[in-house]
């Protein structure tokens, strides 16, 4: 078992699709290990984006990720990380793959109603920067 960070992003809490979201990706195998619900300052939303700060899109989805309350999760199944990427699909949803969380609930490419983390290293940082210590007991 292996642990990855989810994100429901402003899109889809906003639109009311949160709950649908987290019965797809619990009917999809995840356990739920801890989750909240929160708002992302510009600094935070800078932060964990650094990796894209000389994308041209850098500046709208810092403004999108702080528009509204946003609900970090942390996943755990077999192969947690690789997993989750497949079942949200491609960043764009009009090429997500039928059935997919972005297929089903994302409105664009940038408004694309969840983000998963990428590799096994940038889960464990992004599960810190969301989750502190106590929040982790257990997990
Ligand atoms: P993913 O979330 O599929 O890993 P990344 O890491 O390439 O995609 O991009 C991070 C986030 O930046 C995406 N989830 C999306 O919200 C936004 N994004 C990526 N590419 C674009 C783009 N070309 N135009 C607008 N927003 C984008």
């Amino acid at each position: 078992m292996s642990l990855t960070l989810g994100i429901i992003k402003p899109d889809a809490v906003q639109s009311g699709k949160a709950g649908s979201i987290l019965s797809h990706l619990e009917a999809s195998g995840f356990t739920v290990k801890a989750l909240k619900m929160t708002v992302m300052n510009t600094v935070q939303a800078g932060a964990f984006y650094a990796v894209h700060k000389e994308r041209p899109f850098f500046d709208s989805l810092v403004s999108f990720m702080t528009s509204g309350a946003v609900i970090p999760m942390v996943l755990e199944d077999d192969d947690a990380v690789a997993k989750l990427r497949a079942v949200i699909g491609a960043t764009d949803p009009a090429e997500a793959g039928d059935g997919t969380v972005r297929k089903l609930f994302a409105e664009s490419k940038e408004r694309n109603a969840i983000h998963a983390s990428d590799s096994d290293e940038n889960a464990a940082s992004e599960i810190s920067f969301f989750f502190c210590d106590h929040e982790r007991l257990g997990i």
